[in-house]
């Protein structure tokens, strides 16, 4: 599988959103990243249904909706999810994962999980050969533009491994902080999706066509993107 890259929208300037669309597909984005936060799972709060179906409006490029929220369940009904889109949740939060990703997958949608930097690889084992995907929290969740743990790049093999275990390949996201600097060294782990937010995307300096650009060059020349 080649290199994909997702922009992470809640970290795009939103009074120009349908430009930022433009501007990260003209780089090649193959996934947008939707950030759902809840104020209880975690303290930050973004991301709504009306913004979803403004997406779905303006790209044909699937969501990777990711919920960080307790009892994520409820938020199958709330969003206008659309096939192909993927969904995650952390398995912590939710009273039965496995019901949940049979229901994620009846609306012809990817089944994810995320797992925070705090906690160990082992506590996907069980759901893990069920999954489609799942996301490695590089940051505190909830806290765009904070400090990368490196140490959490080692839970992608182990999570792989796991669902190898039980008959199932599934591909592995990093979110947060990927920037040009660690692009290189998350892909040589293992991960097969960037999650892109401030550094590796929505650079409000450097503006989202290079700074996204400074990523797909970086992966362009180590390996498997074009
Ligand atoms: C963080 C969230 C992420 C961020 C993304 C961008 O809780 O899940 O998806 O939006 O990682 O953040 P950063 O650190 O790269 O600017
Ligand atoms: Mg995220």
């Amino acid at each position: 599988m080649r290199i994909k890259l997702a922009p992470s929208i809640m970290c795009a300037d939103y009074a120009g959103l349908e430009r930022e669309i433009r501007d990260v597909e003209k780089v090649g984005a193959d996934i947008i990243h939707f950030d759902v936060m809840d104020g209880h799972y975690v303290s930050n709060f973004v991301g709504d249904a009306g913004l979803v179906k403004a997406l779905h409006g303006l790209t044909n490029l699937p969501l990777d909706i990711h919920l960080m929220c307790l009892e994520p369940e409820r938020y199958l009904d709330i969003f206008p999810l659309r096939p192909g889109d993927g969904i995650s949740f952390h398995p912590e939060t939710s009273r039965h994962p496995h019901r949940l990703v049979e229901s994620i997958r009846s609306r012809a949608c990817l089944a994810g999980a995320a797992i925070r930097t705090d906690l160990p690889a082992g506590a996907m084992e069980e759901l893990a050969p069920e999954l489609d995907y799942f996301t490695v929290m590089t940051i505190d969740a909830g806290m765009p533009g904070t400090a990368f743990r490196f140490r959490a790049l080692e839970k992608i093999a182990k999570v792989k491994d796991m669902a190898k275990a039980g008959g199932r390949e599934i591909f592995a996201q990093v979110d947060g902080s990927v920037r040009p600097d660690n692009a290189a060294e998350i892909v040589g782990k293992g991960a097969d999706v960037l999650i892109l937010g401030y550094p590796g995307c929505f650079d409000r300096e450097l503006g989202t066509v290079a700074a996204m650009g400074r990523i797909r060059d970086v992966i362009g020349k180590i390996c498997r993107r074009e």
